[in-house]
Parts: structure tokens; C-alpha cells; sequence
């Protein structure tokens, strides 16, 4: 019987921290998993005692589905979700959504959009932002794709949104095609940059200033009372206060070594093929390159140890203060790039995108969120 208003396939810990956060929002949701042991045991253990209904293959996954039947794929990116939509496909029927929910690259989500479109079926790309902890509370979310789908999905996606403000939904229609996947990657490449400006902050404080650790988790702590309120900065001020179990400080015991996951250099390969200047961005993900040659660097610091014995000799307050302005300029010079990719892809695909938005949708939920400023920098992004 045709009970399940949703059904979601992928139950690693996104996909049953998204159905939990529908079940706690009303939606009757069908769980699947290509192996589908693990569909008894989330019904046996996470989803306990709630509405969630499990299925057995696909076909059964189908026949529980209210219609028009919608379905999210919360999968690995890549073959995983190609193979599912191929499956998937004879089974449903025209005005039937699928919703790739996973970090895929937009030009797959674009291509996929459109070959389900000469099928009758629709399709939505969207950006899930917040990882684990939004998937469950409240991720931000951007969706893309073909438009018809929208009133379908609109409020099960706003209603597990993040709120902000007075309740304002993390989640809007963002565009067409592969937009919400683009936007979605723009995202993540702002992360970089907002990780880097925090990097290049920790340098400039603790070699120029000298600051130690809990000096410096006390200035990331009161930044994050003013414009640069985030959780970046929040989580900074948390991680550099962290003791290792020998009482210690933990941060100068952790390599210097950042790996990627690949969504930074997709933003940075996507200015380059466009066109836009996306500074910043592209020297964090070069800064992330160049910190995971490791030997190379110790290596080389053997005959070139840079500058001997510079101390600062003005006013500490005074320049910490600089350094903190700097970084919120640098923060608002990243978004206007990203800004301006997003515009250079739109001409570049036709898209007509929400700008103003795209920048709401940025404020609660999403690993940038939360400048306390926000309508400042939303206004800085319109000009
Ligand atoms: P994973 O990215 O680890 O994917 C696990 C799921 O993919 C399982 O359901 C697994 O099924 C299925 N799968 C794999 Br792996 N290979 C498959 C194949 N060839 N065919 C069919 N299914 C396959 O899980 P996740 O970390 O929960 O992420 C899910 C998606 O959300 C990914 O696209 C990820 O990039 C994206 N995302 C993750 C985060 C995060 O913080 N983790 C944040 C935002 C977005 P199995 O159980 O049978 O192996």
C-alpha cells in the first residue's frame, strides 16, 4: 500500500540522519540500501519506534510511495547514482522526481537532468550542506533541476531546513539544471577560503605576535561576537583550547598536512574555465597542495629558513585587530568572488539564478553559516 510520502536510498550516516530529521517533521519516509541488511538494522536501531518503513528491493521501495513519487539518492557520488537512476528509471512513471542528494559534480547532474527529462521523469540535483549534524538538525539546502519538481518537494525540504531569523527556511529553488550542485560547490570552495584566511590569522598571531594557544582561542573567541560570528571561527577558538591527554595543547601535535575531497579544486578549475578571478579560493586549495608536500617542505626549510628573529615591536592590540579586520575584508572579497563565478556560469548555461537567495541560504546550517552581519553581507553581494 502506498503509504510513504518520500523514500530515500543510501543509509550510510547522511541518509539516516535525513530521513530521521523527516520523520521528526511528519514525512512518513521509505528507507533503502543497496545492501540491504542495513536497512533491518536501521529499522532495528536509529529509526526505532518511528514511522520510518523499510523496503526490501526497489520494486518494493516503488510500490510504497505516494505519487508523484519522490526519491532521494543520498549515495556516493559518481557510478553509484548513474546505477541507481538506471534502475530506478522502469519502474516509475512520468512526473516522477529522483533527487540526487550527494556532492555530485553538476555537469553530471545537468546531463542526468536532461536525459530524464526525454523519459517524462524529473530530476533534482541539490546541495546538502552541514554534514552529519545538519543532515539530522538542519542542513542547508540548495536545489536545482527541473522546476516542475519544486512544488513537490518544496515543503519537505523547507521543513528540514535550517531556520533562521524568524523561521526563514536554509532552502530555496536555486536555478536549472546542475545549479544547485554548482552552488553547492561554490560553497564548499568558500570553505576553503574561510579556512585558509583562518590559517593565515593562527600564522600571523603566533609568529609575529607570539600569541600562545589560549591567548589566541580567547581572540577567536571574542571575534566571534562580532561581524565574523561563525562557526569556523567558533569551532577555531574550541580547537585551539583542546588539551591532549598529557595536558598539553593538541593543535602543534597535528601535522601540518591538509588533504581535499575535490569540491574546492572543482571551484577552482570551474574559474579558470570561465574566466572569473577567483583569488582567493584558488590559493587555498594551492595552500592545501602545497601543505601536503610535507617532506619536501622540511627538506627545503634545511637551506632556506626565512626570516631570523623578526619581532613586532608595535602596538600587539592594535595589529590584532588589523589581522581580524583583514580577515573579515578577505571573508567578504571571497563571497563576492564566489558571487561572481556563480553570475559567469549562469550566462555561461543559461541559468536564472537566485542570488539573494543562494546568500540566505548560506546563513544557518551549512559549514559557513552564521555572520552575525548577515544583511550586511548579503547587501555587499548585491552591489
Ligand atoms: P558515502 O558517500 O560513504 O556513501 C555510502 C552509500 O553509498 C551507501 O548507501 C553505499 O551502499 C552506497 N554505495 C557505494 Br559506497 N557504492 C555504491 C555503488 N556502486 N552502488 C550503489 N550504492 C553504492 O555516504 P555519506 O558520507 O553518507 O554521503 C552520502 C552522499 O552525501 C555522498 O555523495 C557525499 O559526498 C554527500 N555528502 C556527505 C557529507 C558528509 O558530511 N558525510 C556532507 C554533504 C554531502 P552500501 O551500504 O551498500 O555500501
Amino acid at each position: 500500500m502506498a503509504q510513504a510520502d518520500i523514500a530515500l536510498i543510501g543509509l550510510a550516516v547522511m541518509g539516516q540522519n535525513l530521513i530521521m530529521n523527516m520523520n521528526d517533521h511528519g514525512f512518513v519516509v521509505c528507507a533503502y540500501n543497496r545492501t540491504v541488511s542495513k536497512v533491518h538494522d536501521f529499522l532495528q536501531n536509529e529509526a526505532k519506534g518511528s514511522k520510518v518503513i523499510g523496503a526490501e528491493s526497489l520494486e518494493d521501495m516503488v510500490s510504497k510511495l505516494k505519487k508523484p513519487r519522490r526519491i532521494i539518492l543520498l549515495v556516493k557520488a559518481g557510478q553509484a547514482v548513474d546505477d541507481f537512476i538506471d534502475k530506478l528509471v522502469p519502474l516509475l512513471e512520468a512526473g516522477d522526481i529522483i533527487i540526487d542528494g550527494g556532492n555530485s559534480e553538476y555537469r553530471d547532474t545537468t546531463r542526468r537532468c536532461k536525459s530524464l527529462k526525454e523519459k517524462g521523469l524529473l530530476f533534482v540535483g541539490s546541495g546538502v550542506s552541514g554534514g552529519e549534524e545538519g543532515a539530522r538538525y538542519g542542513p542547508s539546502l540548495m536545489p536545482g533541476g527541473h522546476k516542475e519538481a519544486w512544488p513537490h518537494i518544496k515543503d519537505i525540504f523547507q521543513s528540514i531546513a535550517a531556520k533562521v531569523g524568524t523561521g526563514e527556511p536554509c532552502c530555496d529553488w536555486v536555478g536549472d539544471e546542475g545549479a544547485g550542485h554548482f552552488v553547492k560547490m561554490v560553497h564548499n570552495g568558500i570553505e576553503y577560503g574561510d579556512m585558509q584566511l583562518i590559517c593565515e590569522a593562527y600564522h600571523l598571531m603566533k609568529d609575529v605576535l607570539g600569541m600562545d594557544h589560549d591567548e589566541m582561542a580567547q581572540a577567536f573567541d571574542s571575534w566571534n561576537k562580532t561581524e565574523l560570528d561563525s562557526f569556523l571561527i567558533e569551532i577555531t577558538a574550541n580547537i585551539l583550547k583542546y588539551k591532549d591527554a598529557d595536558g598539553k595543547h593538541l593543535l602543534p601535535k597535528i601535522r601540518d598536512s591538509a588533504g581535499q575531497k575535490g569540491t574546492g579544486k572543482w571551484t577552482a578549475i570551474s574559474a579558470l574555465e570561465y574566466g572569473t578571478p577567483v583569488t582567493l579560493i584558488g590559493e587555498a586549495v594551492f595552500a592545501r597542495c602545497l601543505s601536503s608536500l610535507k617532506d619536501e617542505r622540511v627538506r627545503a626549510s634545511r637551506s632556506l629558513s626565512g626570516p631570523q628573529g623578526v619581532k613586532f615591536s608595535g602596538n600587539k592590540a592594535a595589529f590584532l585587530e588589523d589581522i581580524r579586520k583583514a580577515l573579515y575584508a578577505s571573508k567578504i572579497i571571497s563571497y563576492a568572488q564566489g558571487f561572481m563565478l556563480l553570475r559567469q556560469a549562469a550566462t555561461e548555461f543559461g541559468w536564472s539564478l537566485n542570488y539573494g537567495a543562494i546568500a540566505l541560504m548560506w546563513r544557518g546550517g551549512c559549514i559557513i553559516r552564521r555572520l552575525k552581519n548577515d544583511d550586511s553581507v548579503v547587501a555587499t553581494l548585491r552591489i
